[in-house]
């Protein structure tokens, strides 16, 4: 019987049992822009995300107990505990950007939040804002109320979830900003361990799933550039490509751009250069309980 079978794929990842209480999470190296995965590869981009993810375990386990066990030597492989996964997204809005703004240009409400008038697109909230969303099994996450995300979870894991959530993005948005990055907004996954305790699980708090802006070029009233993306996006724009399956390969140059905007990303925040994050994938770890050099 093999110990490792492949459960499932996301559009960058791949999941993977390993036995019965274990999974493998795999950040590969694709990249999706308007919802769409480009045929060209950012060389290291899921070690990237995989560093910054296992980064942020190491240092929220005071705040939130996480899914994380171990990483691989390759640094794009994280071994987790397996758990039972809540069926709502757990997004903190921080920022008003996407459908947050649109909702609130339209409602003067973000799902249910009633925010001051007078916000302009990407301005910082008062507060950061607890927005959950359902997981479409087919395209888009839809925003829900609190009263449905309730439903589907109950109302003290809900509230459990969202203090949990707010907690985690104060923390981490604080520590990227000391570093020029402003993290808008972000999406953590909770699952349940067997004793019933909310584990935070999935990757956490990457570019992949949070808008990291430039502070440096922070100007509110439009859109943001996007800290990793923004050079493919501009060259997806140049091409003409309608945005539908399949979309172009990047040249050369928007790859090695779009490549060190994650390296950057990933040193400045971590502090940690990207070539010992290679040679030794546990040194982001360093600072967890048992993690690191003996
Ligand atoms: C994460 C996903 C991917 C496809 C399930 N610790 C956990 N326990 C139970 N389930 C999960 C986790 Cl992380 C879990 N996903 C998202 C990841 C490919 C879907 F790599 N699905």
């Amino acid at each position: 019987m093999p110990d490792t079978v492949h459960l499932g794929s996301g559009k960058v990842r791949e999941l993977y049992a390993l036995g019965t209480d274990r999974l493998l999470l795999v950040a590969s190296d694709r990249i999706s822009t308007f919802d769409v995965v480009l045929p060209t590869e950012i060389p290291d981009k899921g070690r990237v995300l995989t560093g910054l993810s296992g980064f942020w375990f190491a240092r929220t386990q005071s705040l939130c107990p996480n899914h994380l066990l171990a990483l691989r030597p390759d640094g794009r492989s994280t071994e987790c505990r397996r758990l039972a996964m809540l069926p709502i997204e757990c997004v903190v809005r921080g920022y008003l950007a996407g459908s947050g703004w649109k909702d609130y240009w339209t409602t003067g409400e973000v799902c249910g939040h009633r925010l001051p008038p007078g916000l302009t697109e990407s301005d910082r909230l008062p507060e950061p804002i607890f927005t959950p969303a359902t997981k479409a099994q087919s395209g888009h996450d839809e925003n829900i109320t609190r009263e449905e995300a309730a439903r589907l979870v109950g109302a003290d894991t809900l509230d459990a979830a969202e203090r949990l959530s707010i907690a985690l993005y104060r923390f981490a948005a604080r520590h990227a900003l000391g570093r020029d990055i402003i993290i808008a907004d972000t999406k953590f996954e909770f699952g349940t361990d067997g004793d019933g305790r909310l584990v935070l699980a999935d990757e956490a708090l990457t570019p992949d799933s949070s808008r990291f802006w430039p502070a440096d070029q922070y100007t509110p009233g439009r859109p943001q550039p996007s800290y990793d993306k923004q050079f493919v996006r501009d060259y997806c724009e140049k091409t003409g490509w309608n945005k539908t399956y399949p979309g172009p390969p990047l040249p050369a140059d928007v790859v090695a751009g779009t490549r060190a905007r994650y390296v950057e990303a990933f040193e400045r925040i971590t502090g940690i250069a990207f070539a010992d994050y290679l040679a030794r994938p546990e040194a982001v770890l360093a600072g967890a309980a048992g993690a690191g050099r003996p």
